[in-house]
């Protein structure tokens, strides 16, 4: 079964294009066991970041998954984050960097990261679902049953 993440971020940070790199990853990497192919990710829309109105609409949402991603762009200067955003929700929280692959030079990993702590995010993941790196760790963190 594994565990269901729901994914929060702006739009174009990469959230739709890494829910399927895991699941392709999953597919390619588990291709002999049939039953767990399928990675459980909530894709939510970048709205729901962008517009504190939906802020409740993440919560009420949240309630359906396991653990929360909060996914921020290396490329992006800003981040649309909250201090402590974290804590509205009642689920572990990570952060997940995206698009390391554009990541040239190490200050635009180190600002990202500091976007995510500042958000309240436990752990830090690093991805590029272009190039497909990191997300082995996530999916290992997905299919941990604790
Ligand atoms: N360089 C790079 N671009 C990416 C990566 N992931 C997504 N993108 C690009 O970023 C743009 C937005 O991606 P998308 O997954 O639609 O973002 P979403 O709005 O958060 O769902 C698209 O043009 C993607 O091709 C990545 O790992 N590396
Ligand atoms: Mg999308």
């Amino acid at each position: 079964m594994g565990k269901i993440m729901m994914l929060v971020g702006r739009t174009g940070c990469g959230k739709t294009t890494l829910s399927q790199a895991l699941m392709n990853a999953k597919l390619s990497y588990h291709k002999t066991q049939m039953i767990e192919t399928v990675e459980n990710i909530i894709d939510t829309p970048g709205e729901y970041i962008e517009n504190r109105n939906y802020y409740r609409a993440l919560i009420v949402t949240s309630a359906e998954c396991d653990l929360i991603g909060l996914v921020q762009d290396c490329t992006d200067q800003t981040s649309l984050f909250p201090a402590q955003f974290a804590s509205a929700f009642a689920k572990p929280v990570i952060g997940i960097v995206s698009k390391v692959d554009r990541c040239e030079q190490q200050e635009k990993l180190t600002r990202a990261e500091q976007f995510l702590r500042e958000a309240g995010a436990e752990q830090i993941f690093h991805v590029s679902s272009y190039e497909s790196q990191g997300l082995e760790k996530i999916k290992d963190l997905l299919a941990t049953n604790t």
